[in-house]
């Protein structure tokens, strides 16, 4: 085992040309690299490679909310590794995968019967919207094949991801690539109705009657389905106004619709329920969860379906392949191992509860930021809070970077979009982070005019 200065040392002589970086300033963060390279993590901490240590405001990316380098995990990992290091996954399983979906479906709200694996919220968003259109063409209403996304939605970065998505940078450069067929209902935002709101919106239920005039157009025969995150999470989480989702799946029933929630960020407990169905009390036909299901260690992503869907692909010769879909990595070992452990130690250690007690300690002293310069709009659900920043006039995205930037000299990795800070802490945080996180940004906030 190394020690920590021979891990610092290396990472710091790290060349930065070679590596392409997702969703991010190559260039500016290439002229000064070293405070945003991590070199090591444990529970709620990151060290970078100059040697600070930063709290991970968002649970690294929304996945890792059970701490880093939990020993159960690892240990999982280990030794799977050298148990079974790879299965092949077509035509072929191995017993953590049946019984990693027994378990998730157990998680799942009551209704639901089978999962299909991907390896990522993309995959399994993917996943899931050809598993819809596929669905209809078996029930001989093969004219259902239009989707309906959301405006500011977010459902990763393959070709079905943002064509129903809605963060327009992320569509616009491939516009000749996205779907045929999608349409997108309006996002449930206005700040005018809604600023500041502690949890659900009271505002804004009438926005899911959308649905009908979306629908109506093309009639309902030839809609597939809707997808939609029960909380918006990149979008800067936007929380469903009371009733919103409840209509939505009225509206899907009435035409048949399936109703899909992309429960990527708030499947396995963000919101202090395995999912945002049980959080909302709304059951969707299908969910598409990733991230926490490993605690982000090893990447894994999915699909949870009713069994009425699975079932309706269980025709024809029983020697013929009935979905003509999925990955090399479909319910890898490691990761089912990896999530196994993770299931485990979200059961051992009350991950959920957890998450609903800090609640309100996130909700009380992020709004305690209401006032602050700049702060135009405070949102939380669950233990997931955004603080929206008037851009600096003519240079939206810079006051959030300068928070960003003063938060990395203060100890907190904080996420940035536009001119939102987003944070998700981990579920292990004590009350005593969260509250020092949110003092922190008020002294960031202060900072970036
Ligand atoms: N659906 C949802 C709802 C997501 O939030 C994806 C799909 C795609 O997952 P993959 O595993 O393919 O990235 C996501 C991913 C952020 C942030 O800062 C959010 C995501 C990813 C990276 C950053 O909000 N969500």
């Amino acid at each position: 085992m190394k020690n920590e200065s021979t891990v610092l040392q290396q990472a710091s002589t790290i060349k930065t040309e070679a590596y392409w970086m997702p969703f991010t300033h190559n260039r500016y963060l290439k002229k000064n690299p070293k405070s945003r390279i991590l070199a090591r993590a444990e529970g709620a901490y990151y060290t970078t490679v100059e040697g600070r240590r930063l709290f991970d405001c968002l649970s690294g990316l929304w996945c890792c909310p059970l701490g880093h380098g939990h020993p159960k995990i690892a240990e999982a990992v280990a030794r799977q590794v050298r148990e079974l290091d790879y299965s092949p996954a077509f035509q072929m399983g191995h017993p953590k995968i049946f019984s990693l979906a027994e378990r998730i479906v157990e998680l799942a709200p009551a209704g639901m019967g089978q999962v299909f694996f991907a390896n990522s919220g993309s995959e399994a968003v993917d996943t899931a919207l050809k598993i819809a259109v596929a669905y209809h063409r078996i029930k001989g209403e093969a004219a259902r094949t239009r989707l309906i996304g959301r405006e500011r939605g977010y459902h990763g970065v393959g070709l079905g991801g943002i064509s129903v998505g809605g963060i327009a940078p992320n569509r616009k450069m491939f516009a000749p690539l996205l779907l045929q067929g999608v349409d997108h209902l309006p996002h449930t935002y206005n700040a005018a109705e809604m600023a500041f709101s502690r949890g659900q919106p009271k505002w804004g239920a009438h926005l899911a009657e959308e649905l009908e005039r979306l629908v109506a157009p093309h009639d309902a025969s030839t809609i597939a389905a809707v997808i939609v995150e029960p909380m918006q999470g990149s979008g800067g989480v936007i929380v469903p106004p009371a009733g919103y989702l409840e209509r939505l799946r009225a509206i899907c029933d009435k035409h048949g619709i399936l109703l899909i929630f992309d429960e990527v960020i708030t499947g396995f407990g963000r919101l202090g329920e395995p999912f945002g169905a049980q959080r909302f009390g709304v059951t969707p036909d299908m969910i598409t969860f990733a991230k926490i299901v490993t605690n982000g260690v090893i990447p894994m992503g999915g699909v949870i379906v009713k069994p009425a869907i699975h079932d309706a692909f269980m025709t024809g010769p029983e020697t013929s392949v009935e979905l003509f879909h999925g990955y090399t990595y479909s319910g890898h070992p490691v990761a089912a191992a990896a999530a196994h452990a993770a299931l485990d130690a979200i059961r051992e250690e009350g991950a959920f509860k957890r998450a609903r007690d800090l609640e309100p300690v996130l909700e009380q002293a992020v709004h305690s930021l209401k006032g602050e310069p700049g702060v135009s709009d405070i949102r939380n659900i669950g233990l997931a809070a955004a603080v929206e920043l008037e851009p600096i006039p003519a240079k939206p995205g810079l006051r959030a970077l300068k928070v960003f930037e003063r938060g990395l000299e203060e100890g907190m990795l904080f996420r940035f979009t536009g001119d939102t800070i987003a944070m998700a802490p981990p579920f292990i945080s004590t009350r005593a982070e969260i509250e020092t996180m949110i003092e922190k940004l008020r002294v960031a906030i202060r900072a970036a005019r």
